[in-house]
């Protein structure tokens, strides 16, 4: 807190009221990782409490209608930096994707319209990041604790602290350095990619026990049974069978008690991070927890999964079932709270230094998350939960929409948008919409409102990593206001699904084939077909 509050005074005596003359706008973009719309405030109030985000949409926009292009880290990353659907950037998975680096992306076609681009924290687009200034990156997914670092030199060096925090220490003290003190300043474009809330949902230290007195209700779709959906059925990300007690729930006793599963391993790893006293507040908390759940539940159900069929039955395994989802709730709820909380650092350090009003701010995620709907954990499907992805939005001067916006949008839409605001031209090959229209409210022309009124009506998706970890099969599909269809295919698939929106909004009827649906999947079939050509999509 001390260093923050020095590095506000700092700015703010440096700065001379010239800077908010800035014509352009400053941009900040925060994308969380696995952070769903259910567990923020302002968008489902069943479960958390996020003051801090609720704050950016009460003062600007939210989205209710935002998806990504293909539900997975990576190419989610991907999408954002090209304004492009996978199948044109190239990186269409995390497991056998390079980022091509040497393609056009919005910051570099920023940078080259005159904005200074920093990039902080999660990439994983394994090449090294282009078009950025300053670029400080996580390896990989990154860890919690005492995050290690890669630097533009190529050097690695761990931070001390919990990684949401060091985060934004980071992204505030290049703000110090970087923001334009002077009209002639270069306006900025700072890249804030946290890696809370990513699997294991490991809480800050001061965060442990907080939401412990909490019971989350279970989801309505928490026992679906897949009925009429194959792909459903076969995946691995079931909280009851896939969720590992130690890697997940982080029963562990310590490291000769308990089984060396390579979850255990990667576990040990992850909390292996702390320091003797921070793993000691650590263990404070879970040991006793973790031995309590073994006395409960006995040595010989050890740390295997439950299993899938009973799971649903058995009271024992529903017991059980219920506590995992407890856990999980509880632990993603601690992260998500952090998360609120350095994001409210960071607004309070853009308004004190005299930046709020020139600056857009983005929060958004990578994607959205199940939580316990349709008994999972986990994303990738194009089924609502994961498809969509929050977006709220703090408006620069001269934009003065508020409330929310229903249009569909999508990620693809944030590099025209970016670059729109920035007073450079949008290349042709881009393939997602500006939102600006979207976006100026009374200020809106009438060319503004001409392409407001021909919006997109439709959103195509495209999912690839399949074989892989939670076994989603690869598909793509179209979503339009009302329907939904889905075609699985490769390896040992080739199905669809058709859903009603309107009827079915959990997506749990399947309605393909259905003789009463003729017309409507005629039509679907029609649009989808439309799409895969504007888009050019090869595969269909
Ligand atoms: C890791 C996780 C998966 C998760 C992927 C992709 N397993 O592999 O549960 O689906 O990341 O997530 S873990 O055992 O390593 O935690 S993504 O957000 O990066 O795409
Ligand atoms: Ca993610």
């Amino acid at each position: 807190m001390k260093r923050t509050s020095q590095l506000i005074v700092m700015a703010v005596a440096g700065m001379p009221a010239m800077a908010q003359e800035a014509a352009r706008p400053n941009i900040v973009y925060i994308m969380t990782d696995d952070h769903t719309a259910q567990m923020m405030s302002c968008y489902d109030t069943r479960y958390v409490e996020t003051p801090n985000l609720d704050r950016i949409a009460a003062d600007g926009v939210r989205f209710t209608r935002s998806f990504v292009a293909n539900s997975l880290s990576g190419p989610s990353r991907a999408c954002m930096l090209t304004g492009k659907h996978s199948h044109k950037n190239g990186f269409t998975n995390n497991e056998h994707g390079i980022f091509d680096g040497s393609q056009q992306t919005m910051p570099k076609l920023l940078q080259r319209a005159g904005y200074r681009t920093a990039l902080i924290g999660k990439w994983h687009l394994v090449s090294t990041p282009t078009g950025f200034d300053h670029w400080e990156i996580l390896p990989g997914q990154g860890d919690y604790y005492n995050p290690t670092f890669i630097h533009q030199d190529g050097t690695r060096a761990a931070d001390s602290g919990y990684v949401t925090r060091i985060i934004t220490d980071k992204a505030i003290e290049w703000l110090a350095g970087n923001a334009p003190a002077t009209a002639t300043d270069k306006p900025f474009a700072l890249f804030v990619h946290h890696k809370a809330c990513h699997r294991a949902w490991l809480p800050a230290l001061d965060d442990l026990r907080l939401y412990e007195d909490r019971t989350f209700a279970l989801p309505p779709t928490f026992n679906d049974d897949y009925a009429t959906r194959r792909a459903a059925a076969a995946t691995e990300m079931e909280i009851g069978k896939d969720m590992d007690i130690v890697y997940d729930t982080k029963m562990y006793v310590g490291h000769d008690s308990t089984p060396a599963t390579r979850l255990t391993r990667s576990y040990e790893g992850m909390i292996g991070r702390m320091s003797r006293a921070e793993r000691q507040r650590y263990d404070d908390f879970y040991v006793p927890m973790s031995q309590a759940f073994y006395e409960r539940w006995g040595k010989d159900y050890n740390f295997l999964p439950l299993q899938s069929e009973s799971s649903k039955a058995g009271s024992r395994d529903a017991e059980l079932l219920e506590w995992k989802y407890q856990r999980y709730m509880r632990d993603y709820a601690k992260v998500v709270h952090s998360l609120d909380q350095e994001v409210g650092r960071l607004l309070d350090y853009l308004e004190a230094a005299g930046l709020l009003d020139n600056t857009l701010v983005v929060y958004t995620s990578d994607q959205g998350f199940y939580m316990g709907e349709h008994g999972w954990f986990d994303k990738r499907f194009m089924y609502e939960e994961s498809l969509a992805t929050p977006l709220v939005m703090r408006l620069p001067r001269g934009y003065e929409r508020r409330g929310d916006i229903s249009e569909m949008v999508q990620n693809i839409d944030y590099a025209p948008t970016f670059l729109e605001m920035a007073g450079a031209d949008i290349p042709a090959d881009i393939q997602g919409c500006s939102l600006v229209p979207l976006l100026r409210g009374k200020a809106a022309t009438a060319a503004d409102r001409q392409r407001v009124s021909h919006w997109r009506d439709a959103i195509y998706y495209h999912y690839y990593e399949y074989p892989a970890e939670h076994a989603v099969r690869r598909h793509y599909g179209i979503r339009t206001d009302r329907y939904k269809l889905i075609h699985f295919y490769g390896h040992d698939i080739d199905a669809w699904e058709l859903y009603d929106l309107e009827a079915d909004p959990h997506e749990l009827c399947n309605l393909y084939g259905l003789p009463a649906m003729a017309g409507v999947q005629a039509d679907m079939h029609r649009r989808l077909e439309q799409l895969q050509i504007q888009y050019d999509d090869p595969q269909r």
